[in-house]
């Protein structure tokens, strides 16, 4: 049973604040201990990644190449079944084609005072990929991570995954091939953030890091940002589905279920304008719990953070759902398309009683890494844009700069910088008269 919630009720708004404001995950205090680790890899590089890989994952690398024997990329890859090969690689087209169509143009115009401006998109040289050990190694994330890097052009990508004790998934691996990673090296932990920020051994310092990680990777990322780029720090996994009449409530249990799966800390929240649909769905969730293999941690999701709010019309629904912000919007009604205009903050929406959101999670080719705990108030998911920058461009003609010139000038006055107003007033000079240079 999830706790459910009433807009008619006279204490909604204090209860569904409160709920708004709760915190999923387990927020210990890693950073003393990540400084540490990030401190010692910044000192002495492929030496203490070697230490701490064999002290964390009992695995022995080379300090100077931080590889081990015990890991290769290729021969773990051909382990992969051929059907399983066959899926990643249909994911991985479908994402490259989507992310393709993600190309921004660059752009140039000339304004009346006779300036030319614009941009103009260059790519990042090189990105670490942080592929999770354990329970969350996905090689749907590999691709959803590296496939964009690669279609935006980026030189040189490299991806570090823990393989504790030398083992590793033979999809990941696949996948890391298929999508063109660059360099692969089997740490994990902080001290892989550190190597691929600082360099270490054979490791040069990429430019970005980007996947997802436990606490210690999180906390890593935030220690490095500023001296590389990172992408947001991801948080535990969330769905939200708003379902009229027309719904199928065993669809949207199992749709509820799939992200609380995830982890204990997952949510799924159901916003309904039927009172018997959201009954059914309460009812279809705890039947289906019964049959997951992974019921118990699902169970655990949907009891402490999962949530059944009832409301007055989809207007309504869609005001609580941008209020909340999930990660993934479904839009199970009679006309999504009707209603994907009022839904203004999401990571991503789902249109239809047929997108479930694990279609996203794998094939449909749009990215599976989102913004979590409200944080689509501000940001969208990963992109090609994640591996683009965008750098302005000018040129001013003589007319132009003699356009401009004054208004600079008195600006680089009121702030005292005298060499910015006289980079502009010795051509000032020379525009008025060609003959004297100063
Ligand atoms: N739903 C997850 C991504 C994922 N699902 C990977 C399955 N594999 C992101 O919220
Ligand atoms: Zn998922």
């Amino acid at each position: 049973m999830a706790r459910t919630f009433n807009t008619s009720a006279p204490d909604f708004e204090t209860r569904f604040s409160r709920f708004l404001g709760e915190q999923r995950a387990d927020g210990h205090d890693v950073g003393g201990i990540v400084a540490k680790i990030l401190d010692e890899v910044e000192a002495r590089g492929g030496e203490a990644v070697a230490r701490y890989t064999a002290q964390f994952d009992e695995l022995q690398i080379d300090p100077t190449t931080l590889q081990s024997d015990n890991v290769d990329l290729a021969a773990l890859a051909a382990d992969c079944p051929a059907d399983l090969k066959a899926a990643i690689d249909f994911a991985h087209d479908r994402i490259a084609a989507y992310h393709s169509a993600q190309r921004p143009s660059d752009h140039s115009f000339t304004d009346e005072a006779g300036v030319e401006l614009g941009w103009r998109w260059t790519s990042l040289e090189s990105v670490g990929v942080y592929v999770p050990g354990g329970r969350a190694s996905y090689p749907s994330s590999v691709l959803m991570n590296t496939v964009p890097a690669k279609i935006a052009g980026v030189d040189r990508i490299v991806m570090v995954a823990p393989a504790p004790k030398g083992e590793m998934g033979p999809a990941v691996a696949y996948a890391a091939l298929r999508a063109g990673v660059d360099e692969f090296y089997p740490i994990g932990g902080a001290q892989a953030v550190g190597a691929l920020a600082f360099g270490a051994g054979r490791l040069a310092p990429v430019d970005k890091i980007v996947g997802p990680g436990n606490a210690f990777v999180a906390e890593a990322k935030r220690q490095v940002f500023g001296r590389v780029g990172i992408d947001t720090i991801a948080g535990p996994s969330e769905i939200l589905v708003i379902a009229d009449e027309t719904a199928n409530p065993d669809w949207i249990a199992a749709d509820l279920l799939s992200q609380a799966e995830h982890d204990p800390s997952s949510q799924s929240i159901l916003i309904t304008v039927n009172e018997a649909v959201g009954r059914a769905v309460d009812n279809a969730v705890d039947k289906q719990l019964k049959t997951l293999a992974t019921g118990e941690r699902a169970a655990r999701s949907w009891s402490t953070h999962g949530a059944i709010i009832f409301v007055a019309d989809l207007d309504q629904a869609a005001t609580i759902a941008n209020r909340i912000a999930a990660e993934h919007v479904e839009l199970a009604v009679a006309d999504p398309d009707g209603m994907l205009p009022k839904i203004r903050h999401a990571g991503a929406v789902f249109l239809g009683h047929h997108t479930p959101e694990a279609l996203g999670d794998y094939v449909t080719g749009s990215n599976h890494v989102l913004p979590t705990s409200r944080a689509a108030r501000f940001s969208s998911g990963l992109g090609l844009y994640d591996f683009l920058k965008r750098m302005s461009v000018q040129r001013a003609s003589p007319a132009g700069f003699a356009a401009l010139a004054p208004a600079a000038l008195r600006l680089a006055e009121a702030e005292r910088l005298p060499a910015h107003a006289r980079s502009i007033s010795i051509r000032s000079n020379a525009v008025q008269d060609p003959g004297t240079g100063d």
